[in-house]
């Protein structure tokens, strides 16, 4: 059985966003068309509290795109953003979201953020998304969406690394591309053996 996984297509990392991804909004359309294709969809949506942890504006004196040390590893500070229940953190308005199995959400918790899917930063809470899978017999993911160097990244690497034989369509995600975060992810994704398509 095999899942299409939407990463985080929502109001804040599209143009005019408080965390826009360049050219964010271009792979709705095309995310639309492939929901026909799959025996299951899953979307994710970052869901942070007001004042959450990987708020550059949560830390005195630090701005957005800073990396700093939290208990769990290295964090980089962003722009607020996905506040749960802001108009910012809703999906994509052209997003057929009604064609959803199952929507995730993940980053709710004040002190630690969660780019992957699968599990949070310290890379052992779990979401609680590969028992979903597995209870439904799914073993294959082709995964889309935002950031492709941050969560879509996080998330593939997560996966390929719990056996789910997994795919990664680049032309339906879109990047951050801080400092070389790209390269490194592509890097990382093949490494683990995610394929890039
Ligand atoms: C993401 C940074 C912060 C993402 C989420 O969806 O890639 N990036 N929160
Ligand atoms: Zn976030």
């Amino acid at each position: 059985m095999h899942a299409l996984i939407v990463i985080d297509v929502q109001n804040d990392f599209c143009p005019g966003g408080a965390l826009a991804v360049d050219k964010g909004d271009e792979i709705v359309q095309s995310i639309n068309a492939l929901m026909a294709e799959v025996d299951a969809v899953v979307l994710t949506q970052d869901w942070h509290p007001a004042g959450h942890s990987s708020f550059a504006s949560s830390h005195v004196g630090k701005t957005p795109f800073e990396l700093i040390e939290m208990p769990y590893g290295p964090q980089v500070l962003w722009p607020d953003h996905c506040i749960q229940g802001s108009p910012g953190a809703n999906f994509h308005p052209d997003l057929e979201v009604d064609r959803a199995d199952m929507i995730l959400r993940k980053g709710f918790r004040t002190a630690i953020d969660s780019y992957s899917a699968f599990f949070e930063n310290d890379h052992k809470t779990p979401t609680g998304l590969e028992g979903y899978l597995r209870t439904r017999g799914i073993d294959r993911l082709t995964m889309v969406g935002l950031a492709t160097d941050f969560c879509v990244n996080f998330s593939a690497v997560d996966a390929a690394k719990l056996g789910f034989q997994v795919t990664v369509l680049q032309d339906l995600c879109r990047a951050i591309d801080l400092d070389g975060s790209l390269k490194a992810a592509l890097d990382g994704m093949r490494q683990a053996s995610v394929t890039l398509a």
